[in-house]
């Protein structure tokens, strides 16, 4: 009998944090919101700038400790225009924006009431997390927030410098999570970001635990903000232990994938942070990127360093435009699509929407491209998007497409397919070994 009660008590306990653990889930419809939007501009922007080399790891490294710890004195971006980086992410075509508020240094852009160590203390003074949040709203852009588990700067960090363990110290974890949820608490009811972007999973001193205590924080603040995966410690799954609502590959596309959401964060140059004269991207790799990441049923989240007075350089500028003018003409075949069929190759890719697949040519090897052909499909009608007719064979094996002797778009052709049946419940094609 008595064991019998201790079985009944132990299901029903079971059920109930079963159910904790649904409620904490981010409703479906806001992440696909989110995975709707494709496209948006990762900001990475601090006092580090003034020497032009990377953010965070560049302390103790090519920059002194002490001088880096004091850029912020000095810290003035007077051409720092929140409408104007907005509006250059929203002429690219980018529905969403992230500002890294805290970088690992620690340095805050907004002035928060739990640390000194913020754009208050500098002679800019300026809220740049609250002007940039204000913009995105009146613009209609998407707001969010990256901040990292790590801080080498909080004396309750174990980690000062992390290329030099002998100045690990004990530190305080409770503390510092005490401090990090009253920095959450700050910026989420302030702010109101729709995505917390973390960093840091891979730390020592970050646990497990502590990944799950800040997530249900966060959901307890409000239950609708949508988390990376990299509060927690697990980097290529999601789901179980995991923590957070989708995947972060970073500085490379990510792999096809229907089930589980991801972003890859890549820079138009090659630093995070400004760095004088970095190689830019062209524009052909640029949009390659972005119809790449599209195809892998992933979104892109593209980083500009803007410089150290806070202007965005013109070069960038131009390049952001650019890739507005082609997503103005081919948006319909990247915005609230699906990636596949196909597996994203270096000819072409695929997304899908409706009875439609489009197919985006990246180059042209061939007056004929030959693709398998989707099982018990049958294409009714192929053109150019805003253009021609296109000739598509079909048999049972392969579609084989006449392509004309100069493609409508040097960067990426589109080609819609529309089909007899909804695309979105095709089976992803399997790639021939
Ligand atoms: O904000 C950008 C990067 O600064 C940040 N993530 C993007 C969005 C990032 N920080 N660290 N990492 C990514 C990866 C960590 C790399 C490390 Fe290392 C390898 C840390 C320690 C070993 C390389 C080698 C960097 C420092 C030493």
């Amino acid at each position: 009998m008595k064991k019998s009660l201790g079985l009944v008590i132990f299901l029903a306990l079971s059920i109930c944090a079963a159910i904790a653990q649904q409620n904490i889930k981010t409703p479906k419809a806001v992440l696909d919101q989110f995975m709707d939007k494709r496209f948006g501009m990762f900001i990475h922007f601090g006092p580090v700038t003034q020497r032009g080399t990377e953010i965070g790891w560049s302390r103790n490294k090519e920059v002194a400790q002490a001088d880096y710890d004091n850029l912020y004195h000095e810290f003035n971006p007077t051409l720092f225009n929140a409408d104007e980086w907005v509006k250059t992410a929203k002429d690219a075509g980018m529905k969403y924006l992230v500002i890294t508020a805290k970088h690992h240094d620690g340095f805050c852009l907004w002035p928060t009431a739990y640390s000194d160590y913020n754009i208050s203390k500098s002679p800019f003074k300026r809220d740049i997390v609250g002007e940039l949040a204000t913009a995105c709203k009146k613009q209609g852009v998407t707001f969010c927030i990256y901040l990292t588990v790590l801080d080498w700067h909080d004396p309750d960090y174990p980690i000062h410098n992390p290329y030099d363990s002998t100045k690990n110290v004990k530190g305080d974890m409770p503390a510092f999570k005490t401090r990090m949820k009253n920095e959450l608490k700050e910026v989420i009811t302030k702010y109101k970001p729709f995505m917390l972007w973390f960093d840091g999973y891979w730390e020592k001193p970050w646990t497990k635990e502590d990944g799950q205590e800040i997530y249900q924080y966060i959901k307890s603040v409000d239950p609708d903000v949508i988390t990376n995966n990299r509060l927690g410690k697990i980097s290529d799954k999601l789901g179980g232990d995991a923590v957070g609502d989708f995947l972060t590959p970073e500085q490379t596309i990510g792999k096809l994938n229907m089930n589980e959401p991801w972003e890859s964060c890549i820079t138009i140059c090659n630093q995070w942070a400004w760095k004088p004269n970095d190689q830019m991207k062209s524009l052909k790799e640029c949009i390659r990127t972005l119809v790449t990441t599209a195809s892998g049923n992933g979104n892109l989240l593209f980083n500009i360093g803007p410089a150290m007075d806070g202007h965005m350089e013109a070069r960038q500028v131009v390049r952001m435009k650019e890739m507005g003018a082609w997503l103005k003409q081919y948006g319909e075949s990247i915005y609230s699509t699906k990636g596949g069929p196909y597996v994203p190759n270096e000819v072409y890719g695929a997304t899908r929407k409706g009875n439609k697949v489009y197919l985006h040519i990246f180059t042209r090897k061939d007056g004929i491209l030959t693709i398998p052909a989707l099982k018990n499909v049958k294409i009714v009608k192929a053109y150019f998007m805003n253009g021609n007719a296109v000739i598509v064979k079909q048999d049972n094996n392969s579609y084989t497409i006449d392509l004309p002797q100069v493609l409508p778009d040097e960067n990426c052709s589109v080609i819609v397919l529309e089909l007899d049946k909804n695309a979105i419940e095709i089976p992803v094609v399997p790639v021939k070994a």
